[in-house]
């Protein structure tokens, strides 16, 4: 068959547009994930009970313009949906509607409205939820109202409880404030119930601590990208770190790096402190103009589709760590070797902490910075890890390390300036963080890829790279005339 010119380019033009509109990232977590962990919760779920999840709220960044939404990280864990203005339940027997089918879930989400997504982009809305996400029972928000469900019969109601900041004054229109207050009226629920009665938030906490902690496949492999990406901005930013670099610039760096990769935020503020700055144990003004000769804690994990990566490297921005912050360095990287050691299937966080502990505490006693353990332990003010996942301090428990588990090892040592010790260890500020997959019989060390021990530190900082070109012209409008 001959095509015309103006066929060809017509066909040419719409295969060059649907090639763009497609050109997105396809790792995302599947359907067929969402619906599994439905249905791992389903199990757990006592008899004739119900599970409420609810999305985050938008937050206020000012006037007019919102934060960039942030899912509930339990909603997009059941579901996959993003966006807000969304409800959800999960029965643990199946329901019957009045024309005699059954459903397992109920969803309801945010409508789809031309008028609005000119502004904030495109929504799935109902049907394409139903499509893309594969769940059956899915109507806009405004359909609850007229949806026949009774929670009179629920034995149990597991929820979260709702956030205490929300301004739930707000009763009409289809969002996610209309959503709960028709849920309240309708379930008799209210704040001085939750945790009592049937309204139970201790199980929704366990159920769903007790299926995040232990990842799936799909799970260990958004997460072993995202530490992959935040050991790639450790390294570059080591090739490129520069005295006369500001803290703000060293974290723009590290957040390139994840942005090249495709992650999409950050897990957390980054944390970037030079000097005394590292003793605060989430700085995160990042506002020193020059770290100079000093060293650097950078505390920066690449979120991908969801999932945060939580690594730690300090560094000496000149390149060469001092004698005295050689030994500091040396027992904290001491202190989590004696973790990894013993990080397997069955091992207990107690003993990891204690273990690595112990390093610290007589070290420092050692090097005569403290007179005794008791005293050391003001220089190590936080625990040894947690896991890490949807959430950067992820939901799990803190008995049993086990299989399948993503957590972070961190110890620090931090000594402020005007600390009770000689002065030369003054605003010496260390902690180094890696994530590690649990294994039956050992652990991989996901974030090995960025340097850890002294040598390995100072060989990648001697490095060149490619930024030591990048040179932007000094700024004009401040002077006089511009
Ligand atoms: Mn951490």
């Amino acid at each position: 068959m001959r095509i015309s010119f103006p066929v060809m380019m017509f066909l040419l033009l719409v295969s060059v547009a649907s090639a763009q509109e497609n050109n997105l990232p396809q790792d995302y977590l599947s359907p067929e994930f969402h619906a599994g962990r439905r249905e791992a919760l389903r199990e757990l779920m006592p008899d004739n009970s119900v599970t409420v999840v609810f999305a985050y709220p938008m937050r206020k960044f000012s006037n007019d313009v919102d934060y960039v939404y942030h899912p509930n990280p339990d909603l997009y864990y059941f579901t996959g949906y993003t966006e807000p203005n969304a409800m959800l339940f999960i029965f643990k027997e199946p329901q019957t509607a009045a024309d005699g089918s059954t459903y397992k879930e109920l969803f309801f989400v945010q409508k789809r409205d031309p008028g609005a997504e000119q502004w904030t982009g495109i929504r799935l809305g109902a049907e394409g939820v139903k499509q893309k996400l594969k769940i059956a029972q899915v109507f806009n928000g405004g359909d609850f109202s007229k949806h026949p469900i009774s929670f009179d019969k629920f034995s149990q109601v597991l929820l979260y409880g709702f956030p205490q900041d929300m301004d739930r004054k707000q009763t009409r229109g289809e969002g996610l404030y209309a959503l709960m207050n028709q849920f309240i009226a309708r379930s008799g629920y209210s704040d001085s119930l939750n945790g009592k009665g049937k309204f139970n938030t201790t199980l929704y906490y366990k159920y769903t601590a007790q299926l995040r902690e232990i990842k799936t496949e799909e799970e260990i492999a958004l997460l072993r990208k995202a530490v992959e990406i935040s050991c790639n901005g450790q390294v570059e930013v080591m090739k490129a770190v520069k005295p006369d670099m500001s803290e703000r610039e060293i974290q723009g760096l590290h957040e390139f790096v994840h942005k090249k990769y495709g992650a999409e935020e950050v897990g957390y503020p980054s944390i970037v402190g030079a000097g005394n700055n590292g003793c605060v144990l989430h700085y995160q003004e990042n506002n020193d103009l020059q770290v100079a000769n000093r060293m650097v804690l950078m505390d920066v994990g690449a979120q991908y589709h969801g999932y945060t990566a939580d690594v730690t490297r300090t560094i000496p921005a000149n390149g060469k760590f001092t004698a005295e912050q050689k030994l500091i360095y040396q027992l904290v990287y001491d202190a989590q070797e004696a973790a990894f050691k013993l990080c397997k299937d069955g091992a207990s966080w107690q003993e990891l902490d204690k273990v690595s502990r112990e390093v610290i505490l007589e070290g420092l006693v050692n090097l005569g910075i403290a007179k005794n353990k008791s005293e050391a332990g003001k220089y190590y003010p936080h625990g040894l890890g947690h896991h890490i996942g949807l959430d950067v301090h992820d939901r799990g428990n803190y008995g049993t390390v086990k299989k399948g588990m993503v957590i972070t090892i961190e110890p620090g040592i931090y000594i402020p300036k005007n600390s009770n010790c000689d002065p030369k260890w003054w605003t010496i500020a260390v902690r180094i963080e890696d994530d590690l997959l649990i294994r039956e019989k050992d652990y991989e060390l996901l974030s090995r890829n960025a340097p850890r021990t002294i040598a390995e530190v100072e060989n990648t900082i001697a490095q060149k790279s490619a930024l030591d070109n990048f040179v932007l012209p000094p700024l004009q409008s401040g002077k006089k005339g511009f």
